[in-house]
């Protein structure tokens, strides 16, 4: 055979843990729910179902416009003009990812549960985003210790529509691919700092842009209030601080604007991990290009 021109030999690529170099290459993920190119499951939500999605969406549609952060505001309206967005019922993924293709070229995969660490944020080096489509209990409507799809879809999806927000995800799933242990974990903490539960200065102004405080009215109005303490967002030091899991947080990290936290996480990428390669995104294959100049 002549082989595969993403198989050429690539003596380093041995060393690291495998990762992902083209868009296929995510169906071998350990959860098998979908392969690239099937059509998005459309699904029978229950009237319960649909009620417990209203309660949470009204309740946090009301917040947004004194604490979300401006790309938020701004893509909300467009996702109930385009996406089925209301208080009636869970819009379904398929549409969604069809408007985020075109917004940012970002999709939603479905999946049934937590992914690793490393798999979800490899991930976001394709933007892709897997998305859960369960919804948590209707007896506890605004709490779930897990994400569900009042997370995903109201939390996450509006910013991925936001060009500078794509690229700054992206460049963690970049930075994700072939890492060590230790820097993934490295890189979930930047993650859970940023992505889940972020604030940024808009003017004289901070404002919430985590998808994990976009889907909490409780922590959405804490992290605003003056008892957490803020920092501001620095890779080096975010990708260290803990965290609790099952409480607001203590601290919260500040970022001036996605393409300054974009910049940030490139250049920790480049001299604060240990990777013996560097890898760029090309679009047009959708396909990891693996450059030797470290
Ligand atoms: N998997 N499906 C799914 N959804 C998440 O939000 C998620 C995950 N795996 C790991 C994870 N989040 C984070 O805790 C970080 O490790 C990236
Ligand atoms: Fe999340």
């Amino acid at each position: 055979f002549a082989p595969h021109p993403l198989q050429l030999f690539c003596g380093f690529l041995d060393s690291v843990a495998w990762f992902p170099r083209k868009l296929a290459d995510l169906d071998s993920f350990a959860d098998k729910t979908y392969r690239t190119g099937q059509p998005l499951p459309t699904i029978s939500y229950t009237d319960e179902e649909n009620e417990t999605w209203g309660a949470v969406y009204r309740r946090l549609t009301a917040m947004y416009q004194t604490h979300a952060c401006r790309e938020h505001q701004y893509v909300f309206p467009l996702l109930e003009q385009n996406c089925g967005y209301s208080d009636k019922g869970i819009p379904q993924l398929d549409a969604i990812s069809r408007f985020l293709k075109d917004c940012t070229g970002f999709t939603l995969r479905p999946v049934m549960g937590l992914l690793s660490s490393r798999d979800f944020l490899n991930a976001f080096a394709f933007r892709v985003f897997y998305s859960t489509q369960y919804i948590r209990h209707a007896s506890k409507p605004f709490y779930t210790p897990e994400p569900d799809c009042c997370h995903e879809l109201l939390g996450h999806v509006p910013l991925f529509a936001d060009p500078d927000f794509a690229d700054f995800c992206q460049e963690i799933g970049l930075a994700s691919l072939g890492a060590s242990d230790q820097d993934i974990e490295r890189l979930a903490t930047i993650f859970w700092f940023t992505v889940e539960f972020g604030l940024c200065r808009q003017g004289d102004e901070i404002k919430a842009y985590g998808a994990g405080l976009l889907s909490s009215f409780g922590e959405l109005e804490y992290s605003l209030s003056d008892a957490p303490e803020l920092r501001p967002f620095d890779p080096a030091k975010t990708a260290v601080q803990k965290y609790p899991i099952t409480e607001f947080q203590p601290v919260y990290f500040v970022a001036d604007s996605f393409k300054d936290a974009q910049e940030k996480v490139r250049s920790f990428a480049a001299h604060s991990m240990h990777r013996p390669f560097s890898v760029r995104y090309n679009a047009l294959t959708q396909t990891i290009e693996v450059l030797d100049n470290k």
